[in-house]
């Protein structure tokens, strides 16, 4: 996500295509050592010290592995949303998003409370960011984040903000290093810079992680006090609205308009759910259209090529709180998952005081 992390899928099989396809296009990247100055200045004209420059900067390399910046929308098209899905959302992980609800419930509650974001929807983000701490990466974060600065191919405006994001998460790394994390020098992270249970970049850890356990730091590595009310407070600073439904899964009348599906955040096509309904469209589930009529939705279809006009179901209607994740990484396919596993975990949790020695599965997706 911009501000937070990047999602990107990288198989063996895949890197001859990517690479061929880099190299038409593809402008000449500057230099990891260019790279390294430039964010070596930034850091220290915004106070971070001599001492932790050459600390953190010393003999400083880029990743030994070929990294590729996911900045041709069609590759994030490559799997379907529900291969996505049911790849994360497994019995096993909801089972497992269940137990970690129930074992941290008082805590979950306050947070709660405090921020009006469910404990379920904390659950599915950690499972499906580190399947709760299990997988954070295994690379350098600043290393990182520098070769990711220097690998974002293309000359476009997107490819830029990329390497100018990258940058400034370099930046913001080495201030955590000088505020006294040394846990970005000496632990590891994703090779897209992420950290911790909650996968958050340096910048989110600034600006959004809480000291839940009040002992003077923001612990996103391995304290569950401050990671599980950093998740919430970021998706409240986010715009979460508590109490709000999500969205709900439609149904197009012939011929709509493929044009008024929601692309990208950037060209949103919002309106109410009556004008929705007067369009033709209506809930899946065959209820009413909500009148809830202040407040503004857009369709999304994690199938849909608006290059190539090729369409698949599902479609959804959505709302703030869905914007809200996917702040936390900015594809649909991310939020759709993390709010249906979410509903999934709170629908059973709700059901059975005591769990079944089987729990009943989700229903997978076959679209
Ligand atoms: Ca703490």
């Amino acid at each position: 996500m911009t501000t937070t992390r990047l999602r990107v899928l990288m198989t063996l099989a895949s890197l001859p295509l990517l690479l061929a396809g880099q190299s038409a296009g593809a402008m000449v990247s500057d230099s990891f050592e260019s790279i390294v100055r430039a964010v070596r200045d930034e850091a220290s004209r915004r106070g971070v010290s001599t001492q932790t420059l050459d600390r953190a900067l010393a003999g400083v390399q880029p990743l030994a592995v070929q990294t590729f910046e996911n900045n041709q929308p069609e590759r994030s098209r490559q799997i379907t949303f529900a291969q996505y899905y049911n790849q994360r959302a497994t019995p096993a992980a909801i089972e497992k998003g269940r137990k970690f609800m129930r074992d941290h419930a008082r805590q979950l509650a306050l947070i709660e409370q405090d921020t009006g974001v469910p404990p379920a929807i904390i659950m599915a983000i950690l499972s499906i960011e580190s399947n709760f701490g299990v997988v954070t990466g295994d690379q350098k974060v600043i290393p990182a984040l520098l070769t990711l600065a220097r690998d974002v191919q293309g000359n476009d405006r997107r490819a830029q903000e990329r390497r100018a994001m990258f940058r400034e998460e370099a930046v913001q790394a080495l201030m955590l290093v000088d505020e006294g994390y040394d846990e970005i020098l000496t632990r590891q992270g994703s090779w897209a810079g992420a950290v911790g249970p909650a996968q958050f970049m340096p910048s989110a850890i600034r600006r959004y992680a809480v000291d839940g356990d009040s002992d003077g730091k923001k612990d996103m590595w391995s304290d569950y006090d401050d990671v599980l009310p950093s998740v919430a407070n970021f998706l409240k600073e986010k715009g979460w609205r508590s109490g709000q439904r999500w969205g709900y899964k439609v149904l197009l009348p012939e011929g709509f308009n493929k044009g008024l599906l929601t692309d990208t955040l950037r060209e949103q096509h919002n309106k109410t759910p009556q004008e929705w309904a007067a369009l033709g469209v209506h809930l899946e589930n065959g209820e009413a259209m909500p009148s809830d009529s202040a407040m503004h939705v857009m369709l999304i279809a994690p199938n849909f090529n608006k290059q190539t006009g090729e369409f698949r179901g599902p479609v959804y209607m959505v709302y703030d709180n869905f914007r809200a994740v996917m702040e936390y990484n900015k594809s649909y396919k991310y939020a759709l998952t993390v709010l249906q596993m979410a509903d999934i975990i709170a629908k059973q949790s709700r059901s059975s005081a005591a769990m079944p020695a089987v729990p009943p599965s989700p229903a997978p997706y076959n679209q």
